[in-house]
């Protein structure tokens, strides 16, 4: 293998990860939602900006702690002198609307090739399924069985988002298709590709055993127990051991503002330093690493950015 042929097959190896992490990201980030905890993604929901989060890592720790201080006052939504749970949980909730608006806004751009201000399906399917044909046509029979099954879920995600049927994507109606859980008119088809996807006995209702999948032959995992209890607990509110209507639909859209307070939280517990319950501003700035970082808190970051920044 000479020296190209072997940095091609890098390349494409990586190029093909690239595709299906995003594509998980476009629909189906938000719905896993139990990502780790990694700074940066603190930083990005602080700020409600992927962009504004890479410039404070360009920041020096006083600057940073400069800008953070402003922000802190108008986290102060009442202006009592310090950030309560709530006022966090509220600026929480604004900035990740913020920041899935940046997102997909900038995935807009991306997919609109022509840049008519449409996406249409060649335009998406072009960029999605990268690779998967020559010169941007692709050939579904080409595809493999998972992106091939990807393809059909995202057609009708697409149908779906297409509110006035133009086969085409608005940036609003882009916006319905990349974060379907944000909206109540993507409620009804999010449910029904889940079912279609985890109702094996097609009875419109998910069993314990096809809420835990796999998970359900390894009864002495943790995971089992995790997974039973929030069965139990926190889905199947009419106990009748089944996931039906309403019970669906809370498991499968995820509460904003439950995510957001968790959020809160996570940073109250690195912030409260005196333990009283709410934030002092200074608490907050001494904090800065946590919620915004700076040059000297951000080590890392860049050389894990570099290999998307490459391709
Ligand atoms: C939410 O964020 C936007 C954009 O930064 C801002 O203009 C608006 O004032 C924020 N709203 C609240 C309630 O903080
Ligand atoms: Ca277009
Ligand atoms: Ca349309």
């Amino acid at each position: 293998m000479t020296m190209t042929r072997l940095l091609l097959a890098v390349v494409s190896i990586g190029f093909v990860l690239l595709v299906v992490a995003e594509k998980e990201s476009v629909l189906h980030g938000h719905v896993a939602g139990n990502k780790p905890h990694d700074e940066h993604e603190d930083h990005k929901i602080v700020l409600g900006s992927e962009k504004l989060a890479s410039e404070f890592d360009d920041l020096s720790p006083e600057e940073s702690k400069k800008r953070l201080r402003v922000l802190a006052t108008k986290m102060d939504a009442n202006g009592d002198g310090t950030v309560s749970k709530d006022e966090l949980t509220d600026w929480i909730e604004n900035s990740s609307r913020n920041l899935d608006k940046e997102e997909n806004d900038e995935r807009f751009m991306e997919m609109d090739a022509d840049k008519d201000g449409f996406v249409t399906w060649q335009e998406y399917i072009a960029e999605a399924f990268y690779g998967a044909g020559e010169e941007g046509v692709i050939d579904v029979d080409k595809l493999d069985a998972e992106d091939r099954k990807l393809f059909h879920e995202d057609r009708r995600y697409f149908e779906h988002a297409d509110e006035n049927k133009d086969d085409k994507l608005s940036r609003d109606e882009f916006s319905r298709f990349q974060n379907p859980e944000l909206y109540n008119s993507m409620h009804d088809i999010l449910v029904t590709m889940t079912l279609v996807e985890k109702d094996a006995n097609h009875d419109g209702k998910i069993d314990i055993r096809e809420f835990m999948g796999d998970v359900f032959d390894q009864p002495n995992s943790e995971f089992y127990i995790t997974e039973q209890n929030r069965f139990k607990h926190d889905y199947d509110t009419n106990k009748d051991g089944f996931l039906s209507g309403d019970e669906l639909r809370a498991w499968i859209v995820p509460d904003l503002r439950v995510t957001a307070l968790q959020e809160a939280e996570h940073l109250f517990e690195g912030a409260d330093s005196n333990k009283d319950g709410v934030l002092s501003i200074d608490e907050i700035v001494a904090a800065y690493a946590l919620f915004v970082g700076s040059e000297a808190t951000n080590y890392g970051e860049h050389i894990l950015a570099l290999p998307h920044e490459e391709l």
